[in-house]
């Protein structure tokens, strides 16, 4: 029986072995790779992955590829994300984030590289049969594109500039820039134990993921309102520096945590429902919305 610590310590294992890349082109590239992806991180949604696919008995090494793909396409995004035209962070885990350290060019190549390496992951796990490789590429594809992670980005970019926000809106950008990775997580770890993407487990673990993602969300807005500097690794009150209408601003603080609190509960009732032990990734669900950083 696994433990949350330990399924994170083998996600980083890993990932840091994937990570131990040499480039005939540019030893800048891979540096700043590693640089992105290994350190201190809470592997949120790698951890979700292995924690769905053992809770219906598949084995951990199974999991571990799609798990270490949707961190490489989480580490992209964070990368894409602090870019001087885009959020515009300095920092990020506590360090200077990828452009302050390699400056901004490499840190696009970066990104760039992290998500071609994310899908080739998958597509390469030989623990994995074709169908599985097709499956979990094409969910990763679909949560991490245009139609979501992408779109939800370009919404929050398009909005800070119009200022137009309401909490629909909100919540559609939420849905697509952060909850989309919670649910692929959760959908390929179905997909690992080996259903299809038209079963009824795949649909549930999906619903659950989509609630996680939005309570992992307020939470993260929440934290942002409430927490020191030092505490999340990177600046807080970012979002209303920036002129970022976040939950907070529509909710206030008090009403964005009892919504963080209903989403989990939510999940959690969800994962009830599945014949299978979703205890870890139900606590994991309850540290989403109980972190401190
Ligand atoms: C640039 C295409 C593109 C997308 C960016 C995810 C994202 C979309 C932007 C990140 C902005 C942000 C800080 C959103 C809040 C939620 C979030 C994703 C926080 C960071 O994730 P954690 O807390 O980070 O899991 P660690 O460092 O633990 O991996």
């Amino acid at each position: 029986m696994y433990d949350l610590d330990h399924i994170r310590h083998l996600v980083e294992l890993d990932l840091e072995a994937r990570l131990q890349l040499t480039s005939e082109h540019s030893s800048a590239l891979v540096e700043a790779m590693k640089y992105s992806v290994c350190g201190t991180a809470k592997r949120v949604r790698a951890v979700l992955v292995c924690a769905a696919s053992v809770g219906f008995g598949a084995e951990i090494n199974t999991a571990l590829p799609p798990a270490a793909a949707i961190e490489l396409i989480h580490a992209y995004s964070l990368v894409h994300d602090d870019l001087p035209d885009m959020d515009d962070s300095d920092t990020r885990r506590g360090q200077p984030s990828c452009h302050k350290q390699f400056g901004s060019t490499i840190a696009i190549l970066a990104g760039d590289a992290l998500q071609t390496l994310a899908f080739s992951t998958i597509l390469d796990a030989a623990e994995l049969t074709e169908q599985q490789r097709t499956d979990c590429a094409a969910v990763l594809a679909n949560a991490s594109g245009w139609r979501y992670m992408v779109g939800g980005q370009a919404m929050d970019m398009e909005l800070m500039h119009r200022a137009i926000h309401d909490l629909d809106q909100l919540f559609t950008m939420h849905e697509g820039k952060t909850g989309a990775l919670f649910r692929a997580a959760l959908e390929m770890g179905a997909i690992v134990a080996g259903f299809s993407r038209e079963s009824e487990q795949f649909g549930t673990m999906s619903e659950a993921g989509t609630k996680i993602g939005i309570a992992f969300q307020l939470t993260d807005d929440y934290l942002d309102a409430t927490a020191e500097n030092e505490q999340l690794g990177k600046p807080a009150g970012a979002d209303s520096l920036a002129g970022k209408k976040n939950a907070v601003a529509f909710l206030g603080t008090e009403e964005t945590r009892n919504r963080a609190i209903q989403y989990l509960n939510e999940a959690v009732e969800i994962l009830k429902s599945v014949d299978a032990d979703m205890t870890l990734v139900q606590r994991l669900a309850e540290e989403c919305v109980h972190r401190q950083s």
